[in-house]
């Protein structure tokens, strides 16, 4: 299956156009998790030396990501907000190093200043954990020409998994990420990519029915990321307590992912993600 994104934006590898700009890609492409925080959940304080970062964004792209997604405030449950000015000071040399060597570049924020700062610097795309909800996120990625992505999170990290409640999650999480499509399109953001936000506000049983439930959202007209990586729904089916360990989980939540339409799945061992993929196309090709 191909897939498209469109930017007002140059963008590496993105064919030009009378609107702008066109990245297209065939099958599930891999967005590298890059996490330049001290606190991640699974890679926190891995890459707090700019070298580091730079090293690891540079790894992933020769292992085939398409894109690197640079995160500076962690959104762990629990976990405690970031000022701007701080969360501006980890991403943006990172992604001044980055910009121009070819590398579509993602930026993992809740907040329109760092996303407009992180534009301004040379990012491509937008990952909103909270699903534009901001209408002034909204006008940066618009004003920026910048796709987003627009992922369902039920509250907010430091209590979402307090007691997440849904009637009817899947109708509720697609209802929701159709309704912000509509409201960013018609605010001028020139493309969403749709995340259900696995993990963000629900149990176990809520993560299943929604991975369980993708062939509905990836049948729609959006492309479709799947975070599952390390996540504790990994723990709670295979009793794995440490996030780094938990790769092979991940690996098969995100196949499931792609046999089921996924545009995107969002990685922390990102070469493996390249390699398994590369073989399951390979399967489905004969
Ligand atoms: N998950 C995390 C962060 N950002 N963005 C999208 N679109 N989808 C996700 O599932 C998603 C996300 C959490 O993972 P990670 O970045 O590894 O951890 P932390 O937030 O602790 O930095």
């Amino acid at each position: 299956m191909r897939h498209a994104l469109t930017f007002r934006r140059p963008v590496p590898g993105a064919e030009r156009h009378a609107d702008g700009w066109t990245l297209g890609w065939a099958g599930t492409a891999v967005m590298g998790i890059l996490n330049v925080t001290p606190d991640s959940f699974s890679d926190g304080g891995r890459h707090a030396a700019l070298n580091a970062a730079v090293a690891s964004a540079r790894a992933m792209c020769d292992a085939g990501v398409l894109f690197v997604d640079i995160g500076g405030e962690s959104t762990r449950p629990g976990a405690a907000p970031v000022p701007a000015h701080e969360e501006l000071d980890r991403v943006l040399p990172v992604i001044r190093a980055l910009s121009g060597e070819g590398i579509v570049l993602s930026v993992d924020t809740m907040k329109p200043e760092v996303a407009a700062a992180a534009l301004a610097a040379g990012a491509h795309l937008i990952n909103d954990v909270t699903g534009l909800r901001d209408p002034q996120m909204r006008a940066v990625c618009a004003d920026a020409g910048a796709p987003a992505c627009v992922m369902h999170m039920q509250g907010e990290p430091r209590t979402m998994q307090r007691d997440p409640h849904y009637v009817d999650v899947v109708r509720e999480v697609h209802g929701y990420l159709h309704a912000q499509a509509r409201e960013a399109l018609a605010a001028g953001v020139p493309d969403v990519i749709l995340d259900p936000g696995i993990g963000f506000g629900k149990t176990l049983e809520h993560n299943l029915a929604l991975l369980r439930a993708l062939p509905d959202l990836t049948g729609g007209p959006h492309p479709v990321l799947i975070g599952a990586s390390r996540k504790r729904l990994i723990d709670f089916i295979a009793d794995v307590p440490e996030a780094p360990d938990r790769d092979p989980g991940s690996l098969a939540l995100h196949l499931h992912a792609a046999r089921h339409g996924a545009a995107i799945v969002r990685a922390h061992a990102a070469a493996a993600h390249v390699q398994a993929l590369r073989v399951q196309t390979a399967l489905n090709a004969g």
